[in-house]
């Protein structure tokens, strides 16, 4: 049986810190994606390989089985909605907070607001769960701009130092969700390749405890 193993993760801050967790379970890849514009990275293992995507893509090559495994934010699965996932392991990296933010001090009252925000399922919950009715406007990134040109009210978007809100006037206001990066595994590669992943998650989960 093809006991292979494809792993995705996304560039930048999972990458990184996934790389270390990864090391420690024995594996390590030949290239550095940051460098290398190939988007399957080999490992030191033959049979193990690094595909590099979008990290809102990844829930989807895994859920599809395009690759066995993955890393992804609890934000990015919150939205994907975890089709064909198991979802065994918080690997407590890449942490950050789902937070509504906007200008400090402004009194919106007696009409609809207006949220921006690229966490359109999770922010429909949010408010629907306080029985608000809002407006959502999908956007895919610089979330901190809406408000600022008046395209919304306040935003949805993951928070970490706070900088980013701060350098731009905006302050965080509310807190959704503490978000950190989980490991998924296709149903089906769970079956057909169990020992291979099984193993793979004790060795990530003994990292991660380490
Ligand atoms: O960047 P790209 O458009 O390619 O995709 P992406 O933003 O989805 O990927 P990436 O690599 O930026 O984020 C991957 C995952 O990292 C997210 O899904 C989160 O789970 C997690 N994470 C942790 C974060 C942050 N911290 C974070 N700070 N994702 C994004 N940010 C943003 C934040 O929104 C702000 O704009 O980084 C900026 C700096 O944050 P502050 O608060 O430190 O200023
Ligand atoms: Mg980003």
């Amino acid at each position: 049986m093809n006991d292979s193993l494809t792993i995705a993760l996304s560039k930048g801050r999972i990458f990184e810190e996934t790389l270390p967790l990864l090391e420690q379970a024995g594996i390590t890849p030949v290239d550095d994606p940051e460098t290398s514009r190939k988007l399957i990275l080999d490992t030191n293992q033959d049979d193990v390989k690094l595909v590099i995507i979008r990290a809102a893509d990844v829930p989807t090559y895994v859920g599809y089985g395009a690759a066995d495994v993955g890393v992804a934010g609890k934000d990015v699965l919150m939205e994907h909605g975890g089709r064909g996932l198991y979802e065994p392991l918080d690997l407590k990296i890449a942490c950050c907070r789902l937070m509504v933010a906007g200008p400090l001090g402004r009194e919106i009252k007696g009409k609809r607001l207006r949220i921006a925000t690229k966490y359109v399922k999770s922010t429909q919950r949010f408010y629907a769960d306080r029985q608000e009715q809002v407006e959502i406007i999908k956007l895919y990134g610089s979330m901190e701009l809406a408000p600022l040109v008046g395209l919304a009210d306040y935003i949805v978007d993951v928070v970490d130092t706070g900088n980013t809100l701060k350098a731009n006037g905006l302050a965080p206001l509310e807190h959704i969700a503490d978000i950190s990066s989980r490991l998924v595994v296709n149903k089906a590669s769970m079956k057909m390749k169990h020992a291979r992943i099984t193993g793979f998650i004790a060795r990530l989960k003994a990292a991660c405890d380490r």
